[in-house]
């Protein structure tokens, strides 16, 4: 099989795992090029990866040794890159959220689509998690029958970027929002968010936790906790409470070890311990479809349904009322729908 040759724009956290990932696990590419702004980072992840450093996106958009583009940049530089990576016919992963504004998701989805053809996978890679993969596979056979209430968790030891509750929407609880429209099959359509006092470590204005509350379009409720700076560690769990049972995805199947009147669990300390498998059989994914396989994967709608899910939470922390996601028109170019 020839590789893919895959150019990678940001070398922090997730592209440097991105990179190892494509270079060491993943069968059928290869990472050529690396971009970053800080030249030394950049260097230190070529160097394990085997590829050459360059000097700015343009460059790496328009090298002859790139046949496709992995964006995991800073979220507010995703759109601008995606537009860019499009103008050149290049297809990319974009790394969540597609963009933390609607206006700028729209906007690529619209310049996506008027080329008419779909180049572009968003990073949800849950989607790819075994649990989940379980969880929405007993859901679509119907065992249990249709949700009814869907409780989520999800917790950062500490938010790596300085606490923001809009960030907590865009950046982290986005995941939740695209892993229930997947999960159930279906659009999210309005939001509240409940927010507590401010504990010690709440910069002034900000909100952690918070709860959100989405209404889906059958009526499904769903309650999601978001908690950007827990402390203890990290943890994702989903639970659907359905017409004839119920459906618990805890932690991944993290070892609880049980001894004499003790139980003990072990808890990572960020996400790249919890979704490590989950990341890798996302990477494996997006090369078999550069590759021409069919593999599903999240697209741009689902980008843009995420964000506009996000931006009606950040909306409704200032309100405390329902608000109603909007959501565009879906070009046909999408099978709409998730
Ligand atoms: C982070 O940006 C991620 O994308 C992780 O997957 C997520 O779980 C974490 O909460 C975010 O902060």
């Amino acid at each position: 099989m020839e590789r893919v040759r895959v150019g990678i724009i940001g070398a922090g956290n997730i592209g440097a795992a991105h990179a190892r990932s494509l270079a060491g696990e993943v069968a059928g590419a290869e990472v050529t090029a690396i971009v970053d702004p800080d030249r030394q980072r950049a260097r230190a992840v070529a160097a394990t990866a085997g590829a050459r450093v360059l000097p700015t996106v343009a460059d790496l958009l328009h090298d002859a040794e790139v046949d496709a583009v992995l964006i995991a940049s800073p979220d507010e530089c995703h759109a601008e890159q995606a537009l860019a990576a499009l103008a050149v016919g290049k297809p990319m992963l974009v790394e969540k959220p597609l963009a933390p504004s609607l206006a700028d998701a729209v906007a690529v989805m619209a310049a996506e689509a008027a080329g008419g053809r779909r180049l572009i996978t968003v990073g949800f890679m849950r989607r790819f998690d075994p649990g989940f993969v379980q969880l929405k596979a007993q859901l679509d056979s119907g065992c249990v029958g249709a949700a009814l209430l869907v409780r989520c968790i999800h917790r950062n030891a500490r938010a790596s970027y300085g606490l923001r509750s809009d960030r907590t929407m865009t950046n982290m609880l986005i995941h939740d929002m695209d892993s229930c429209r997947w999960l159930l099959g279906e659009e999210l359509t309005s939001v509240q968010v409940i927010t507590p006092r401010p504990g010690p470590d709440t910069p002034p204005g900000q909100f952690d936790p918070m709860l959100v509350l989405f209404r889906s379009a059958s009526g499904a409720v769903i309650e999601m906790e978001a908690f950007a700076n827990a402390g203890y560690g990290y943890e994702v769990s989903c639970h659907v409470v359905a017409e004839r049972g119920l459906l618990d995805m805890t932690d991944g199947g993290y070892l609880r070890r049980t001894e004499h009147r003790r139980q003990v669990r072990d808890i990572p300390e960020q996400w790249l311990g919890r979704f490590g498998e989950a990341y890798r059989l996302e990477m494996q994914a997006w090369v078999d479809m550069l590759h021409g396989r069919d593999r599903p994967a999240a697209n741009t709608w689902d980008g843009v349904a995420a964000t506009a899910a996000a931006c009606a939470a950040v909306t409704a922390i200032a309100t405390s009322e329902w608000i109603d996601v909007t959501l565009p028109d879906c070009p046909d170019l999408y099978r709409c729908g998730t």
